[in-house]
This record gives structure tokens, C-alpha cells and sequence, in this order.
């Protein structure tokens, strides 16, 4: 089984982000909120998290997602298995059900942006295109903030 870094992504995952939202749409696909956390200097990965919303009447499934700031970007999903933490790649990519929303959030399903070419830095803006299984790709920007302390209660 694979996965990754998940002490050093357990203490990124500890909380929710500072800013206002800001949402992109494009067909029958919202994508909400796209964010993600300053990473230390040499660092080497980085997460993506947002909200995905599917107003149409088919399903659609995110299979990937691409960056300039990174060498690749998996999809990730969190689990606490005995006691610890872990990350494993969603196979097939993430559903999105018609009508339905799917978060990528703390603890949960999560981007990996892997091989950091430079430390994601606080106020930047990323692109980000998303590609998706039944929808266009669609560009987004993750607003890189520092998170509060506040999310432990919105732990799912
Ligand atoms: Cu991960």
C-alpha cells in the first residue's frame, strides 16, 4: 500500500482557510473554494482542496489534475487506519454523482501536488487545471492561505 508523508500531512490538515471564498463554473460543474496551505522550504508535496459540484444529469468523474508548480498531481484520499493517518491514491479518479457535491478537505479526499518545483507561499495563486470524465477541463487557481485552528470541529 502506498502512501505518503502522512505525519507531515497530518499536521498541515489541522485546520481550515483564512480567506474568502471564491468559486469557478463552468457547464454543469462548481468547483468551490480551490485552496491550499504554505509549504516549509523543501518541502515536497503539497495538497489541494475545494469542493465539487455537479448540477448536470450525468455523472462525471475527476480523473486528474495538473499544475505548473508541481511534477504531478495525484488524487489522494485520507483515512485514519489504527491510529495513524494514511494517504492512498483513489482509483479511477473521484465521482462526482449528478446533482451531487464532493469535497476535497482535511482528513478526506485531497489533491497531491508532488514535486514542489518552489514552497507554496502564503497569498500566492496557483493554477490549476482540472480534467474530468463526462465535463471539459476546467482551469482553476488555489488560493494558497494559512489555515486557523478552527477546523478540528469540522472534522468529519
Ligand atoms: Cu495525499
Amino acid at each position: 500500500m502506498k502512501y505518503c508523508l502522512s505525519v507531515l500531512v497530518l499536521a498541515l490538515a489541522l485546520a481550515a482557510p483564512a480567506t474568502s471564498a471564491h468559486d469557478y463554473s463552468q457547464g454543469a460543474v462548481t468547483v468551490d473554494h480551490p485552496w491550499s496551505r504554505p509549504t516549509p522550504p523543501g518541502t515536497p508535496v503539497g495538497v489541494g482542496y475545494m469542493s465539487i459540484s455537479n448540477t448536470g444529469g450525468n455523472d462525471i468523474v475527476l480523473v486528474g489534475a495538473r499544475t505548473p508548480r508541481a511534477d504531478r498531481v495525484s488524487i489522494h484520499k485520507s483515512s485514519m487506519q489504527e491510529g495513524v493517518m494514511r494517504m492512498t491514491p483513489v482509483k479511477g479518479g473521484l465521482a462526482i454523482p449528478a446533482g451531487e457535491t464532493v469535497e476535497l478537505k482535511p482528513y478526506s479526499y485531497h489533491l497531491m501536488l508532488e514535486k514542489l518545483k518552489s514552497p507554496l507561499q502564503e497569498g500566492e495563486v496557483i493554477p490549476l487545471t482540472l480534467s474530468f470524465e463526462g465535463a471539459e477541463d476546467m482551469e482553476v487557481e488555489l488560493n494558497i492561505t494559512q489555515p486557523r485552528p478552527r477546523s478540528l470541529s469540522r472534522m468529519p
